[in-house]
């Protein structure tokens, strides 16, 4: 088999469709650079002293594991310098970091989520890096929060890298969705999967079963529907699948189908939801859209969302396209 490195894709993607620019291949290859440290880190575990917790808080009041920590200076670090970009906003800071002075300043955004699944890093299991990349489209000197409240469709590219059995990077650049396996032997990463397509239609779920009796009346029906199985309204059989990483669920579903919730609920009524949209839900969304899914947060398409802040919340449907509808429909029809 011919193999293909990142680096070849993004040039051939920019020689096929010209929406490549220099600043943007040099970002990704950073972004998948800082990744593989990440990944170091990832898997030295107790030897590398990374597990356990920092004994800080994130601007969500939730407890920083120590890979939390490490992993988002990872980022900050490596994209400082290269010039492509004007600032970085991430899950684990409260607000926006821009590039210091002392380096050029670049015309793109990036916002990421450095260490998705943190619930799983001290068991082992797959967890993640998020990151979505946005253009500064206003021309004012400086840069502020209000340059990152863009809608996800504005998105320039989007991408997430699991650590799992693999370590995998998975990316759009609005041409379709192209996955690199992370050669540990040369240190490259090899397109393994190009052109990924969901199938339209699923058998598989993937919620939080334990905050069933808190969910919206649709969200319940949908998953009754599912749970009735061949003698319910739906005849037939599902399965359900929950990683508690949103990369890994996201990476099964892009794999090989199947729909993801993670829907408001009444424990938090004035929160829309649990997940971040603009490090979480949004490059999400772009990648399942890229690969023919479909992502709402019940009632709008992600997508579409303008964000009033840069650590909004948002609730989550997405994957195969026939179910996400089904969800959406469900919620237009209690609405
Ligand atoms: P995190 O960014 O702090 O890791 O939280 C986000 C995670 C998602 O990866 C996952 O889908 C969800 O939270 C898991 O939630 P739960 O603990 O309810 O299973
Ligand atoms: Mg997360």
């Amino acid at each position: 088999m011919k193999r293909i490195s990142l680096t070849q894709y993004l040039v051939e993607q920019q020689r096929e469709h010209g929406h490549i620019p220099a600043q943007l291949r040099l970002l990704i290859e950073i972004v998948a650079r800082a990744c593989k440290r990440i990944a170091i880190a990832v898997n030295k575990g107790a030897l590398g002293e990374v597990l356990g917790s920092a004994d800080t808080e994130n601007v969500q009041g939730e407890v920083q594991k120590k890979l939390d920590v490490i992993s988002n200076e990872v980022l900050i670090e490596a994209n400082e310098w290269g010039g492509h970009l004007a600032a970085m906003a991430s899950e684990e800071m409260d607000t926006i970091h821009v590039v210091p002075n002392r380096y050029p300043q670049g015309e793109y955004l990036l916002l990421f989520d450095p260490l998705d699944g943190s619930s799983n890093i001290d068991v082992n299991v797959s967890i993640g890096t998020i990151f979505s990349v946005l253009r500064k489209v206003t021309n004012t000197r400086g840069v502020s929060e209000e340059d990152f409240l863009q809608p996800g469709k504005q998105q320039a590219a989007a991408g997430y890298c699991v650590y799992g059995p693999q370590t995998m990077l998975v990316l759009t650049v609005g041409e379709g969705v192209a996955m690199f396996t992370l050669d540990r032997e040369t240190g490259s990463w090899v397109l393994t999967e190009n052109e990924v397509t969901i199938p339209a239609d699923t058998k598989e779920f993937a919620i939080n079963m334990s905050n069933m009796r808190h969910w919206a009346p649709p969200v319940r029906q949908y998953i009754d529907d599912c749970l009735a199985g061949k003698e319910g309204p739906r005849g037939k059989d599902f399965n359900m699948r929950w990683v508690a990483s949103m990369v890994a669920d996201v990476h099964r579903i892009l794999s090989r189908g199947g729909v993801f919730l993670y829907p408001w609920d009444k424990r938090e009524p004035d929160k829309p939801g649990k997940l971040r949209l603009m490090y979480e839900a949004n490059p999400m969304a772009f990648l399942i859209e890229q690969a023919g899914g479909q992502a709402t947060n019940g009632r709008q398409r992600i997508l579409d969302i303008v964000p009033t802040k840069l650590h909004e919340r948002v609730s989550v449907v997405l994957g195969s396209k026939n179910e996400v509808q089904r969800v959406t429909e469900l919620h237009q029809a209690a609405a």
